[in-house]
């Protein structure tokens, strides 16, 4: 999997939301009411994350999970962590409407 130019990252990030570029990696900080909800959604992350063979790094609190995504055998990003982030977007929002 290819390496994304500053571009080619920048056009995926204006796809995402609330995603940011902090060094080689792109990171999202999910706020949850409570211990429960924060333990689903890791829970929830950790799946996705089997799936898709692709495994970011979560800093987990009492009610905020960070995320952060990078490919590390390509060195920067691919299209691999926005194809997860999408995802995790997706299944985030479903599980914060309940
Ligand atoms: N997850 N974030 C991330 N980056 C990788 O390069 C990566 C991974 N999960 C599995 C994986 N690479 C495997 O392809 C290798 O560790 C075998």
């Amino acid at each position: 999997m290819e390496k994304l130019s500053r571009d080619q990252i920048e056009q995926r990030l204006s796809e995402l939301e609330g995603w940011t570029l902090e060094g080689d990696s792109i990171v999202k900080e999910f706020r949850t009411k409570n211990w429960k909800t924060t333990i689903f959604l890791v829970n929830a992350i950790a799946i996705l994350a089997e799936a898709h063979w692709h495994h970011p790094d979560l800093e987990v609190s009492f009610k905020r999970v960070k995320v952060k995504l990078t490919t590390h055998e390509a060195g920067g990003l691919t299209e691999r962590d926005f194809r997860l982030a999408g995802d995790i977007d997706r299944t985030v929002s479903e599980i914060m409407k309940h």
